[in-house]
């Protein structure tokens, strides 16, 4: 490990100087008047003029191979903090650690002035940053394309327990120190306007769309530096220059992306992320997003493909597109409408490429989130586009009727077009239709994807229905947010498990090995220490490192059931102040989520954990054995501190809904014991781990469907258990908001009243079961050490290079390109 990256030209006098030099050229500070700030943006700057260097000879190289790439189009890439986690991939972390002292400065510092790029939501976004680390670390060549948003997701604030979201400029006022504007690659993008027959040159009748304006693209490039290797690939973010076409204070209907652009004439198609998850909203302008990012990422592929001195024919040996999720659908209309309208290529032959192009990621099996279009609203905004929608879609039900003759249950299902009041567009069914693979994240869910949601594509397309389990990137989350872990990983199974994550394996003979556990629980309890001071210094909350650090952190949604575990924070409450028997080991419950701004029953849950935060933490009754603490403004910083001090791992949704988690993995990897239902790659940890290293509760996937069936009753268990009742009820007293009784009862009514799609109810008692085992042998601390050993070292599995090969053997079918 000498000459890793790009360590072995570094020179610490030029780089020195190169920092002095931003300091001055770029960001207008001397030495005497600059900041953190300045400075670490100024050695942002000095990093990212070796990246891009790197980048732009690994393009060259790339494209004089004529080999395969994949281009994975998200809208979302929650890539977090740079400039860490590049060094670290460099090789420079102490090289640079050492040049920045010299100038009187200290790296730990200066990193936690940058500001996390928060350009997506939660997991999705999350997984496509950490597919683009295994991508380069692995040197597969590929190219990231999403919106360069002015603001990402937005900051959360608590006011009185409520959440308060504020825009995120996340670029500050100087800009962001690793991108690059490459105005070269501006591409142009229409919109509206009618579609034209015309004769070709053959004579024969062509349709042209005529678009009645233009909307600007402007790329910028983010480095992916490859880990340990020369690779620098681009994440391509697009930025919309011109404004939008119509007054946005039309759409402002009190929504917060609406408030986004407040006073403003018009503003730009990107310029705020849409804060759902799981939910599709349906506004125009976040079709105008999808389009926009699809039409330049799709312009942009067939640029290099051109450049490349490739001919049309031969897209689909060289490209490939991955979509994520499906939200860049439009890219395939998009792609047949340049083959067939530009390069004039007939049907067949235009669907014989697009349709060996394009690949698609499934995220999810809830109904709400299932992306459907209007019509009429594409037929508005891309005339032509869903003119070749409406034509897939009648040439897919002609092979629906040579299968099922007759059968027109069987068309309505399956059809791309919805029939109804409003005729809409399901992006889900185009993308099955239109795609070489699709793929769930976790196995489960996979078989999920087949049994239940495309059942007859299945039958349809065999084999083009498969399997990619979620991983995530241990360059991040082992090697650069838990350095103690590191260390004492490095010196049992050596330095190269960043880049191979099943050499941990060599963890487990250790795990017996009384000094090894107690050298690793006191790496646990330091980063338990690590959060207690962020807790104290951010919350003024004082937490002791000897309790259960019990970690629930990701999006506030009902089916993952932060309000299960809130009804057994107030099961504990109950016992501890009325039982004179009950005893448990100290625990802090740990929470940090954001809820989407539309969302209202998620807010309730916020601002209820909140209340009962602010009683429980203050209530000398409980002899501080329960603390909860809901940290404001998740984000991927966040969770660097949170992951690596967490004991157990909260993965409690209702089974078949949670697709696959990764929050998960990165717990599981850095030794927390999961506490989770049957669900998502809940299952797949099981498997790796052992069913003695996990605490597993709660109703199946068929046990869930069965019970919905024959009639689900929240009441029954509400009326059998005394301990749930205590817990429900207590929501509508004003023990935890003293003198406004109430104000927490939209959650009891919800879940008595409103039916508990989630059966938070039919769980409750499974959980709190499950909840007492841990309690039990979290107290035996050998025992406890032994088990979160086991987890850090059986959980290779979930590396995201694994992943990464899965697509590139099972999909993609590349080959890398090593500088
Ligand atoms: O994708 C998540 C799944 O819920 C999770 O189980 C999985 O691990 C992860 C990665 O595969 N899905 C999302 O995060 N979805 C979104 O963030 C989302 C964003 C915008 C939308 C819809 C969904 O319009």
């Amino acid at each position: 490990m000498t000459t890793r990256g790009q360590a072995q030209q570094f020179d610490k006098a030029l780089f020195k100087a190169s920092v002095e030099k931003h300091l001055l050229t770029t960001y207008a500070k001397t030495k005497e008047t600059a900041d953190a700030r300045s400075w670490y943006l100024a050695v942002g700057k000095a990093l990212a003029e070796i990246s891009t260097g790197s980048l732009l000879e690994t393009e060259k190289h790339v494209a004089e191979q004529n080999v395969r790439s994949v281009n994975y189009l998200s809208l979302e890439f929650l890539i977090g903090r740079l400039t860490g986690n590049n060094l670290i991939s460099m090789g420079l972390y102490d090289e640079v650690s050492a040049a920045v002292e010299e100038l009187g400065l200290n790296l730990t510092d200066l990193l936690e002035e940058e500001r996390d790029p928060a350009l997506g939501n939660g997991g999705l976004g999350r997984l496509a940053a950490c597919f683009m680390d295994s991508l380069a670390a692995q040197e597969f060549p590929a190219v990231g394309y999403g919106l360069h948003y002015e603001y990402g997701l937005f900051r959360q604030s608590f006011e009185d327990g409520h959440q308060v979201e504020t825009p995120d400029a996340w670029r500050g006022i100087e800009g962001y120190p690793w991108e690059v504007v490459r105005p070269e690659l501006a591409q142009s993008v229409g919109l509206f306007g009618h579609v034209e027959t015309q004769a070709n040159e053959k004579g024969e009748a062509q349709r042209r769309w005529v678009p009645a304006m233009n909307l600007e693209g402007v790329a910028w490039d983010l480095p992916i530096v490859g880990y340990d290797n020369k690779s620098v690939y681009p994440l391509r973010l697009w930025e919309c220059r011109s404004p939008a076409p119509f007054n946005l204070q039309r759409f402002n209907d009190g929504d917060y992306v609406g408030a986004q652009y407040g006073q403003l004439e018009a503003g730009n198609v990107t310029k705020v992320l849409y804060p759902n998850d799981n939910h599709d909203q349906g506004k125009m302008l976040r079709l105008m997003q999808q389009y926009f990012h699809c039409a330049c990422s799709v312009a942009d592929i067939l640029r290099r493909h051109a450049a490349a001195g490739h001919s049309i024919e031969d897209l689909a040996k060289l490209e490939t597109i991955q979509l994520n999720d499906t939200h860049p659908t439009i890219a395939i209309p998009e792609l047949m409408r340049i083959l067939i309208d530009e390069h004039q290529l007939g049907w067949d032959a235009a669907w014989a490429i697009s349709s060996k192009v394009f690949a698609y990621t499934n995220h999810t099996l809830l109904p709400e989130a299932l992306e459907t279009w209007s019509e009429k609203l594409i037929a508005d905004m891309l005339p032509r586009h869903m003119e070749i929608i409406f034509e897939i879609n009648h040439r897919f039900m002609l092979e629906v009727e040579a299968k099922w003759p007759g059968n027109n249950e069987v068309k309505r299902k399956l059809s791309i077009i919805q029939e109804g009041p409003q005729r809409m567009v399901r992006m889900a069914n185009l993308c099955v239709v239109s795609t070489y693979a699709v793929n769930g994240v976790a196995a489960l869910h996979s078989e999920l994807v087949k049994r239940d949601l495309f059942p007859e594509f299945n039958e349809l397309f065999p084999g083009r229905l498969q399997n990619v389990t979620n991983g995530v990137t241990p360059r991040r989350w082992l090697k650069f947010c838990n350095p103690g872990l590191t260390e004492l990983v490095n010196e049992k199974v050596g330095k190269d498990w960043p880049a191979n994550l099943d050499k941990l394996s060599g963890l487990a003979k250790f795990a017996e090995d009384k000094a090894f556990q107690k050298r690793y629980m006191a790496v646990k309890k330091d980063n338990k220490q690590r959060l207690a001071d962020w807790v104290l210094d951010n919350m003024d909350i004082e937490l002791d490192t000897n309790a259960i650090f019990d970690v629930q952190i990701k999006r506030l949604h009902e089916y993952k059931r932060q309000h299960l575990n809130l009804l057994h924070i107030l099961a504990l409450y109950h016992r501890l102040v009325n039982d004179p028997t009950f005893d448990m080991h100290p625990r802090v419950f740990i929470f940090a989520a954001k809820a989407a701004p539309g969302y209202a029953l998620a807010k309730d849950i916020i601002f209820a954990i909140n209340k009962v935060a602010e009683k429980v933490n203050n209530d000398p009754r409980l002899g501080g054995k329960l603390k909860v603490v809901f940290i404001p403004d998740y984000r991927v910083s966040l969770a660097e501190i949170i992951i690596p001090a967490a004991d157990v791992s909260e993965q409690i949704s209702t089974a078949g809904l949670e697709a696959s988690g990764t929050g998960n993995m990165k717990m599981a990897l850095n030794g927390a014991l999961t506490v989770g239902t049957m669900d998502g790659a809940n299952v797949e940890i099981r498997e790796e781990v052992g069913d003695e290293n996990i605490f597993i509760f709660g109703l199946l996937v068929d046990e869930v469907l069965k019970l919905k069936e024959e009639g689900y009753d929240p009441y029954r268990y509400y009326h059998a258990d005394s301990l749930l009742r205590a817990a429900l009820d207590v929501l509508d007293t004003d023990e935890f908001t003293p003198g406004n009784p109430g104000q927490l009862a939209a959650i009891r009514q919800n879940l008595l009243e409103g039916g508990d799609q989630y059966l938070v109810l039919a769980d409750f008692a499974d959980y709190v079961k499950a909840q007492a085992r841990i309690d039990a042998e979290y107290r035996d601390q050998a025992t406890w050490a032994r088990k979160a050993i086991l987890n850090t070292a059986l959980v290779g599995k979930f590396s995201s290079d694994r992943s990464i090969r899965d697509y590139v053997n099972n999909i993609w079918k590349l080959k890398a390109v090593k500088r």
